[in-house]
Formats: structure tokens, sequence, C-alpha cells
């Protein structure tokens, strides 16, 4: 640290040069993230409520009726209005305070979760922390899990299932019916990893999607993720874990014999209650309707986008069933791809199973980023395969060309 202070310009100046070499996602040029621009009035909740500590919440009463109302609307949309749960750092805590419930509620030896072959890393994290064993489940044709592999490793060992609704890679649904089922009859705690989902799936289930039920309807649902940071629109970090019943929370929770709350159950301990505003403010300026037109409008880019890439040559590993679109060639490598791709200024991630390139058509994606993607896409396929474009899109190609010379002037 310097001896002397620096002016706030001087402050401002450098870390806009910082800021410089960050991507942006209104530039519409990432491509693989499951986060977006926070929107506004969840920024303007967050900076509201700065300084309030949820790890601390006798102090910060208010926030602390804003974090229960936000569970009880999570609830509800989630199937169930009385859960119980917290507003926390994302997907990654959430996963593991309900592994920590799971194995804590069970009193098992050697504890062993079943988890899909799909599911994200955290899990692998928390098995780590927790000392839980791995048994991972193989995914049938279309990558859901597969009910009989599940069952097949079922012991009396496992202290917890796990299901996912909108996989990281694919954003597939799991058939969460079916877990619950085998959850009840075996009494083993359920968990649905719902981090992507959760702020898709029941809207558009409502405009009749053919997606299946995923939520505490489901009696055999022990607990959910959610994250408000991904489709929910708010700023990083928040994120939410919700528990069937209280007795969940009791398992994981510790005594904080100094604080002016007695125990706690969250991971984290000073906690920001701008997440929980910040959360509340969307909820409620969105409401249903509007992130049901948001739902939308993201699957109607990832239509589009999915169409194009058929038609460019190149093959989707599955329809989309969420707004994440996958695609692969059979003649070009996955890494000949992307950096094609990344060299036109897009920043796509690629997923490990099945290896090929994930686009996550999240609200920062707009038709024309679509359709500026595309275009470069055709020209990558037939500079890498030459064959011919078709007719038209040999036009828009031979254009962009054109414009690129008029600029580089
Ligand atoms: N569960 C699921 C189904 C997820 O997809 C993720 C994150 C998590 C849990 C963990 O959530 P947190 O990252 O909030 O702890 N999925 C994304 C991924 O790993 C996260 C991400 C977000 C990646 C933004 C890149 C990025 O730019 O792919």
């Amino acid at each position: 640290m310097d001896k002397k202070g620096i002016t706030k310009q001087e402050i401002s100046e450098q870390l806009k040069k910082f800021k410089r070499d960050d991507m942006t996602y209104k530039s519409g040029r990432i491509l693989g993230s499951m986060c977006t621009c926070p929107y506004e009035i969840g920024v303007e909740a967050y900076y509201m409520f700065l300084e309030s500590n949820l790890g601390d919440s006798g102090l910060f009463e208010g926030t602390k009726r804003i974090e229960k109302e936000v569970i009880r609307m999570l609830g509800s949309l989630l199937g169930k209005k009385d859960v119980c749960g917290h507003i926390i750092t994302g997907g990654t805590e959430a996963n593991i305070m309900a592994m920590r419930a799971a194995r804590n509620s069970s009193n098992v030896e050697n504890p062993e979760i079943i988890i899909p072959k799909s599911a994200h890393f955290s899990f692998k994290k928390a098995a780590d922390m927790l000392r839980l064993r791995i048994r991972e489940a193989d995914l049938d044709e279309d990558y859901r899990v597969d009910i009989e592999s599940v069952k097949k490793l079922i012991s009396d060992k496992t202290v917890a299932i796990v299901g996912i609704a909108g996989t990281t890679e694919l954003g597939v649904v799991d058939p969460i019916e079916e877990l619950s089922k085998i959850c009840i009859e075996n009494n083993i705690y359920l968990h649905v990893d719902a981090a992507f989902g959760g702020f898709s799936i029941p809207f558009l289930r409502d405009k009749n999607y053919d997606l299946p039920n995923f939520d505490f309807s489901l009696e055999g649902v022990s607990s959910m993720t959610i994250d408000p940071h991904k489709m929910g629109l708010a700023p990083i970090p928040t994120g939410c874990i919700l528990f069937r019943g209280r007795h969940y929370l009791k398992s994981i929770s510790t005594e904080t014999p100094y604080l002016t709350e007695k125990e706690q159950s969250t991971i984290v301990g000073t906690r920001t209650g701008a997440s929980a505003a910040a959360a509340w403010a969307l909820l409620k300026y969105f409401g249903r309707e509007g992130y049901t037109e948001i739902a939308l409008k993201c699957m109607e880019v990832t239509e589009f986008l999915a169409e194009g890439i058929k038609k460019s040559g190149f093959k989707l590993v599955r329809e989309p069933e969420l707004n994440i679109v996958a695609f692969k060639s059979d003649k070009i490598a996955i890494k000949d791809i992307v950096s094609e791709i990344e060299a036109n200024g897009w920043a796509v991630s690629v997923s490990a199973y099945p290896e090929a390139i994930r686009i996550v058509v999240m609200p920062h994606i707009k038709m024309e980023h679509a359709r500026e993607f595309l275009d470069g896409l055709n020209e990558i396929h037939s500079k890498l395969t030459s064959d011919k474009l078709p007719q038209d899109n040999g036009k828009k190609a031979y254009l962009k060309l054109a414009d690129k010379t008029i600029q580089g002037k």
C-alpha cells in the first residue's frame, strides 16, 4: 500500500483503465455465461442496502423481513409458499448447504450422494468438504439422468439424490417426478438444482412449453437451489436455497453466541443484505408477467440460433429445451471452430459432456447479435470445410467483407 492516498479522480481514471479490459454483457458478445446485465431496479435496491449484514440480522430487522418475503415469493413460484431458506452467494453455496442438510439429517456412516453425470461441479466441492462419496448416474440419449442407473446406485449409505432442472451444459431438465417417487419409496433426501432453470421453467410451463414438473409440488423434493443472479437478472452475488421444512435448516445450524441471532445455517458469516433487497425489487417489479416475457424472448432467440446453426452445416447436440444451444461438427475439431469464433470477437464456452460449443442465450443476447453470430458461423463453416455457402449467406458474407474493407480504410 502506498503511504499517501490518491484523488478520487485518479482512482476513477485508473479503474476505468482496468474496466476497459473487461468484456461487457451489453456488447452481446458474451455467449457462454449464465450471468447477464443486472437490471437497473435491482442495482438501485442493492446500493440502498450496501451496509446491511444478514449475518447479524438482529441489527437489520427490515432486511430480515425482505429476505423472508423473497423466500416466500420464490417458494410460491416453486410450488410451496411455506418453505424456509436464505438468500446466499449463489448456486455453489446453495448446493453445499443442501448436501450438508442431507448428510446431517441422515446419520449414516460413510455417506454417499447420487448425482447425474451432468451435475454442476459444485457438488464435487460439496463432496470434498463434507466427505461424501459421489456415485455418478448415467444419462439417457437425451442427456437426462437415467432413472434405472439412479436406482442401481441406491444403497443404505445414500443420503441424497440430486436432480437438475436446467443442466449447466445443455439446459436439460431431469425427470424430477420419477426421482421424487424413488426418494419417497426409499426415504431419501431429494435436492433439485434449479439454479439456472428456476427462473424460466415455471414461466415457460405457463405458456405450454413441454417441460416437466420439477418443484416442491412433488412431495419427495426436500430442497431446491434457484439463482436470482442467473435468469433472475439480479446483481452477483444473489443465490437462494429453499428447504421444505425448518428441521433441515436446523440440522446445519451453528450456535452464534455473541450475535443478535443465536444460530446461523449459512456457510458465509457476514452476508450482504443487498442481494436480498435486489431480489425483492426485481420480483416485485417484473412479477410473473415480466419474467415470462423475458423467458419467452430468450427462447425466441434460442430457437432462431438453433435453426440457423443447423442451416450453417453444424450439428445440434439436441434440440434446446431451455435457453442453451450446443453444437458441434462431424468434420471439424471443436478447438478449431472455437478459435475462429473467438477471432470474430465472441466468447463461447465448450461443454465437456458431450464435447460441444455451448451458447447460453441470456437476456443480453438479442436477435441482432444472433444474426451476426450466424453470419460469422456460415463463413467459418465454409472456410473450414471449403463447402460452398448457400446463395443468400454467400451474399451476406460478401457484403460483410466489403464492409470490413471500407472500415479498414
Ligand atoms: N448449479 C447449476 C445448474 C449451475 O449451472 C451453476 C453455475 C451452479 C449450480 C453454481 O452456481 P454459482 O456459479 O452461482 O455458484 N453455472 C455456471 C457455470 O459454471 C456459472 C457461470 C456463470 C459460468 C457465469 C460462467 C459465467 O460467466 O457454467
